[in-house]
C-alpha cells in the first residue's frame, strides 16, 4: 500500500528537495505529487500560524504545505517568518549588509509541513543551526542557500548540495512526516 500526498507549493526546488527526503525515509510508500498552486501566505508570528492558515485555504483529501525561513540570532530571529518578502526584496545580500561588522553570525533554517489528511491536520517542524557566510557562495540550490553555512561545515548549503539532502531543516520535518505516513500504514 502507499499514500499519494499533493506538495502544494510555487517553489519547484522545494518540491525536489522534499520528494527526494521522503523517497529516502519512506522508499515507495509514499508518493508526492506537486501541485504548483500559491496561496495567501498571512502574515502571522510563527510558521505554524501561517502553514495552518493556509491549509484552511487550500483544496483536496491529501495535502501538504510547507512554510520555511531564516531565522538569525543577531537580529533577534529576523527574517524569520517574513523571510520570502525579504528574499524578494533585498535578497541574500541585504541580510549580508545587516550583518557586517557583526561577530555573531548564528543563525537557524527552519521548515514547517502541514499534513491535512481529510479532517486531520498535522505539523512537522524540521531545523538545522548554522551561521551566516560573509560573501555569497555556490551555485546550487535557492533562496538563502548561498549565504547559510550548516554547524560544524565550512560550505554553504549552495556550494554543497549533498550536505543539504543529508542535513537541512527540510530533510529533518521529511523524517518526521514519513514516519507518521508510515505508521498509518502499518
Ligand atoms: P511556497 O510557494 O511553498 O510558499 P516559497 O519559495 O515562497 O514557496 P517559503 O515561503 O517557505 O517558500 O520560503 C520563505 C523564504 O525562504 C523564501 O525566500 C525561500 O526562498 C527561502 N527558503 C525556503 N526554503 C529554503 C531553503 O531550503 N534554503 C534557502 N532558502 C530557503
Amino acid at each position: 500500500m502507499s499514500i499519494e500526498v499533493e506538495f502544494i507549493t510555487g517553489n519547484e526546488h522545494k518540491f525536489r528537495e522534499l520528494a527526494a527526503a521522503l523517497k529516502e525515509a519512506a522508499g515507495d510508500a509514499v508518493r508526492l505529487r506537486w501541485r504548483r498552486q500559491r496561496y495567501t501566505e498571512v502574515q502571522a508570528g510563527s510558521l505554524e500560524e501561517v502553514v495552518l492558515h493556509a491549509l484552511e485555504e487550500v483544496e483536496g483529501e491529501a495535502v501538504l504545505v510547507e512554510d520555511a525561513g531564516l531565522f538569525v540570532s543577531a537580529l533577534n530571529g529576523f527574517p524569520g517568518v517574513y523571510s520570502a518578502y525579504v528574499h524578494e526584496t533585498i535578497g541574500s545580500e541585504g541580510i549580508l549588509r545587516m550583518l557586517r561588522g557583526e561577530r555573531d553570525r548564528r543563525a537557524c533554517m527552519v521548515s514547517v509541513l502541514g499534513l491535512r489528511l481529510g479532517e486531520e491536520v498535522r505539523l512537522f517542524r524540521g531545523e538545522v543551526q548554522g551561521r551566516i557566510a560573509h560573501r555569497m557562495r555556490g551555485e546550487h540550490g535557492f533562496g538563502y542557500d548561498p549565504v547559510f553555512i550548516p554547524a560544524g561545515c565550512d560550505a554553504t548549503f549552495a556550494e554543497a548540495p549533498e550536505l543539504k539532502a543529508k542535513l537541512s531543516h527540510r530533510k529533518r520535518a521529511a523524517e518526521k512526516l514519513a514516519e507518521y505516513l508510515l505508521s498509518l500504514q502499518r
